[in-house]
């Protein structure tokens, strides 16, 4: 028996079609499948381990800024806002906040059900004080606060640098997204990945132990177990290359020979070295992120960042006076 200690909302997503976007996306040149679907149950372990390996610096470079840091952006936010978390399906980094920010209530947006009302649970446990209000939604078609949550100075947090996933445009579309969810004079801290060194990159996503390998080539699993494909796993490669002009880190598979592959009744022909590009995950400069904020129409009021310049992490306020 799960005692109600959190409001469970359910907005009703529109699931993402797995099927339709595989079958599409292998289909084009190059072929190509969103990072959204990494995460099953298999790809959701893998991506908690992925955070524990040690050449992946992200999530323990950010929960160190955000350890260091939270009495100041604390003072700078105010306390007893409503905090909005859009994919805050586990419920983790928020804890390095909340003692200081005291908000009135805490909203975790997430589309993976049961991770989200697990990880609500336990926040709300640990935290007795605090409202917790789920919201089972998909955050990329459409961001609202579930009706009934009390209304306070609105503060989103969009850790671990997941904006990555989006290229600079549709992350300034996102952006401006969270602008409208906070309204006028709301804030937004967000994580952001750095430019650097593209060997330090390399190796943070493709770790010694193999682990972001598996991570990858679990995609391929699960259209063999969901779409019934027949992908022979011996026969895939884990790529992590950082494109500098680009700016980002590009995860693929590779085709280590040529091979016909079946999912459903569908033929698809690799040949060798063929790829499949499965995730972005673009790096910036701090001046570059700020312009794309700005663009948002968000200013930003603090910018932090660990001693080596590995990640950083930005306060946006929303200057607009009016909602739109
Ligand atoms: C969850 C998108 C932030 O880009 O670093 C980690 C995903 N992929 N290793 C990232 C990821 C391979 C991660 N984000």
């Amino acid at each position: 028996m799960t005692s109600e200690i959190i409001r469970f909302h359910d907005l009703h997503p529109t699931e993402a079609d797995f099927r339709r976007e595989v079958l599409t996306g292998l289909r084009e040149r190059p072929r190509r499948i969103a990072p959204k679907f990494f995460y099953d149950e298999r790809g959701s372990k893998l991506f908690d381990a992925i955070t524990e390996a040690p050449e992946y610096y992200v999530t323990r470079t950010e929960s160190e800024i955000l350890q260091q840091r939270a009495d100041e952006i604390a003072r700078t936010v105010g306390t007893g806002g409503l905090l909005l978390e859009p994919g805050g399906g586990s419920c983790a980094k928020v804890r390095i906040l909340l003692e200081g920010l005291e908000p009135c209530a805490y909203v975790p947006m997430d589309i993976s059900r049961n991770h989200l009302r697990m990880a609500a649970e336990e926040v709300a446990a640990d935290f007795p004080w605090l409202e917790v209000h789920a919201a089972h939604t998909d955050f990329t078609r459409r961001m609202e606060v579930p009706p009934t949550a009390p209304e306070g100075p609105r503060v989103a947090f969009f850790p671990g640098s997941s904006i990555g996933n989006f290229d600079p445009e549709h992350a300034v579309e996102f952006i401006a997204a969270v602008a409208d969810l906070v309204g006028p004079g709301g804030h937004f801290l967000i994580g952001v990945d750095l430019r650097k060194e593209k060997a330090l990159l390399e190796a943070a996503y493709d770790d010694a132990q193999g682990v972001t390998a598996a991570f990858n080539l679990n995609l391929l699993e699960r259209i063999n177990r969901e779409l019934g494909g027949d992908f022979d796993l011996q026969h895939w490669r884990h790529r992590a290359v950082y494109n500098e002009t680009e700016g980002r880190v590009e995860m693929h598979l590779v085709s280590a020979r040529n091979q016909r592959v079946r999912i459903e009744d569908e033929v698809f022909d690799f040949a060798t070295g063929e790829t499949i590009h499965t995730e972005n995950s673009y790096k910036y400069g701090l001046d570059e992120f700020e312009g794309l904020a700005r663009r948002a129409g968000m200013e930003t009021v603090g910018v932090w960042t660990d001693q080596r310049g590995l990640f950083s992490v930005h306060l946006l306020r929303n200057t607009a006076l009016t909602q739109e």
